[in-house]
């Protein structure tokens, strides 16, 4: 089914938990506008209006604004593709995609994307604690991919689409994925899925 007006994606390019709904968005075949929302605009009281907590992404449906980027990719399957297995409805796949979205919101986010914003941007984040929650998790994820091909069934499912990003840019904040080969074979998984995009890098290029 496709939306009767344009979506609209308020976002940064460079932000991980954007790239979640832009991959879901490319990945569903849904046509949608991205709108910049740098810190500036984040700041501005017309974009606190959609969100107050000030934070990308915010999905814009004709009149509904959506916050969250977990809460979006759950309503964009539920809406729009309701029978997609990216997001499974029997009790074990609903329950493992969750566990990973708490995991996307959680050491993800305190450890992989604090570690990289602290390291590329100066955001006041505590660089020694981010770096120790990413190995755990790093550790945790090597030792759960070593016989499985995705994070929460046999098909990559919303759970692949919230981590890919701030793990596959993990170096970026410090945190080297040598080490954790069946990581690195997730990662080029999901890069293989159809409409797959890269979050782009952060790092000037090289000379
Ligand atoms: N729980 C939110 C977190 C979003 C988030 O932290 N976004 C960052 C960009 S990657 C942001 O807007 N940071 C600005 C701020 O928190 O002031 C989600 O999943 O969408």
């Amino acid at each position: 089914m496709n939306p009767s007006t344009t979506l609209v994606l308020h976002g940064v390019k460079l932000s991980g938990h954007v790239h979640r709904v832009e991959l879901l968005l490319r990945m569903l075949g849904l046509p949608y506008d991205f709108v910049d929302a740098s810190a500036s605009v984040r700041a501005s009281a017309e974009f606190r209006k959609r969100n107050p907590l000030a934070q990308i992404p915010v999905l814009e449906d004709g009149e509904l604004v959506l916050c969250d980027s977990l809460g979006i990719m759950v309503y964009l399957c539920k809406r729009y593709a309701p029978e997609t297995e990216l997001l499974p409805d029997d009790p074990i796949g609903a329950a493992a995609v969750q566990r990973w979205f708490s995991l996307a919101a959680g050491e993800v986010t305190y450890g992989l994307a604090n570690a990289r914003a602290a390291t590329l941007w100066n955001a006041p984040f505590d660089k020694r604690f981010a770096h120790a929650i990413s190995e755990r998790l790093l550790e945790f994820m090597e030792q759960h991919l070593a016989n499985r091909t995705f994070l929460a069934a046999g098909h990559a499912t919303l759970a692949d689409l919230a981590c890919y990003a701030y793990v596959a840019h993990a170096p970026e904040g410090g945190v080297s994925l040598e080490a954790y080969p069946a990581v690195q074979a997730w990662l080029a998984r999901v890069e293989a899925l159809p409409q797959f995009f890269p979050l782009p890098s952060a790092l000037p290029a090289a000379a």
